[in-house]
């Protein structure tokens, strides 16, 4: 188990202004658990530059996607140098909702991760498998391919990006994965990671996510191989990400 653990909140397409106040709430807290955890809130894109200016020194900041490329004519889209350019330090790539929604392959998704990589900010890769695959036996291979394939060639330092396990049946849906099931998992990613990496492979941080909130949270965080959690819904008010973050 890694000494600190990595507590990040996607608020998805959620969040106008007026939700600042939560990162203010959320940034005033999280300092006393700095020698527990890192700590990071994934805005829409409109509320990066608000986020940044209120999430002081204990609270880092990132986005939800970014390009594989530098620049050009990709209408909607932002750049990894755009997020960090704002003082972003992270970027979500490969979220199953994107993976579906907007049809980003394995190919695509490591394309993103390594354009991170090049603008210093550190990647949180996801995959997850679907109900039908966990009913067919299929998810172990398929999640663990994922991951082999949407991850970066190489690393040039440890912990220089995470991952992030999401079942999809269990993305806002209030059901959570087994214990059993999510240590099963995540220890078969870490063989992926170490295989892929080497020893650099036991420094890459995996999340699980899906439906974490504080009254889950002590167990998941404290099972076997998760570094971390990945939480949606229960990252938009502050109170309940703080109890999350209590867990640890
Ligand atoms: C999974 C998770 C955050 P939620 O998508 O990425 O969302 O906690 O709402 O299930």
């Amino acid at each position: 188990q890694k000494n600190k653990k990595l507590i990040a909140g996607n608020w998805k397409m959620n969040g106008l202004q007026a939700s600042l106040k939560e990162i203010e709430l959320i940034a005033a807290k999280v300092g006393h658990y700095a020698d527990k955890g890192t700590f990071l809130i994934c805005p829409p894109a409109t509320l990066l530059p608000g986020a940044k200016a209120l999430a002081g020194d204990d609270l880092n900041i990132g986005a939800q996607d970014c390009h594989s490329e530098k620049n050009g004519a990709y209408t909607g889209d932002i750049s990894a140098e755009m997020i960090a350019e704002i003082g972003g330090s992270f970027v979500i790539v490969g979220h199953s909702e994107r993976r579906e929604g907007h049809h980003e392959s394995n190919e695509a998704v490591k394309a993103k991760a390594e354009a991170a990589l090049g603008q210093g900010l550190k990647p949180i890769v996801c995959c997850g498998e679907t109900l039908q695959q966990r009913e067919k036996g299929e998810a172990i291979g398929f999640v663990t391919q994922q991951i082999a394939d949407s991850t970066p060639d190489s690393l040039s330092k440890d912990g220089e990006i995470a991952i992030a396990y999401e079942p999809i049946w269990a993305i806002g849906t209030g059901k959570t994965a087994s214990v059993d099931d999510v240590a099963e998992m995540h220890v078969a990613l870490r063989k992926t990671l170490v295989d892929k990496y080497g020893e650099r492979g036991n420094t890459v941080e995996i999340l699980y996510g899906g439906s974490v909130k504080p009254e889950n949270a002590n167990a998941l965080l404290h099972t076997q191989d998760v570094d971390g959690a990945l939480v949606g819904g229960a990252s938009l008010k502050a109170d309940s990400f703080l109890g999350i973050v209590a867990a640890l």
